[in-house]
């Protein structure tokens, strides 16, 4: 009987000891790797909103177009990307990065046009 008492008392620490690494290994998972993210920007009046964004590596931008009935695009030229195809009201342009470093860029059609990517 005193044996089997310490028996469950033994268990009872153990299932503690898991537990308390489970819950260890979920809260600096969670802490260590952000989860990956998709981040809007608008066009509208020839305008990216935000102009200049800071995202974190592996985030992806969608770039919506908002004009009424004004074409744009987004282009990387100073990374040596050939000029994309533009797009149109209602329709997006959609890029993942996966380094870090500032990406300027413009619309092909509106050199006027510019942005910034800042990947962390
Ligand atoms: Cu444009």
């Amino acid at each position: 009987m005193i044996q089997l008492r310490s028996m469950l008392q033994n268990n009872d620490i153990m299932t503690r000891y898991i537990l308390s690494i489970i819950s260890i290994l979920i809260i600096s998972g969670c802490a260590a790797t952000a989860q990956p993210k998709t981040i809007q920007i608008d066009i509208l009046k020839f305008k990216f909103i935000p102009a200049e964004i800071t995202i974190n590596k592996g985030d992806t931008i969608v770039w919506v177009n908002q004009e009424k009935r004004q074409y744009h695009s987004v282009w990387f030229e100073e990374s040596g990307a050939p000029e994309p195809d533009y797009f149109f009201p209602g329709e997006t342009f959609t890029q993942k990065f996966n380094d870090a470093g500032d990406f300027p860029y413009r619309c092909g059609p509106h050199p006027e046009m510019l942005g910034k990517v800042t990947v962390k």
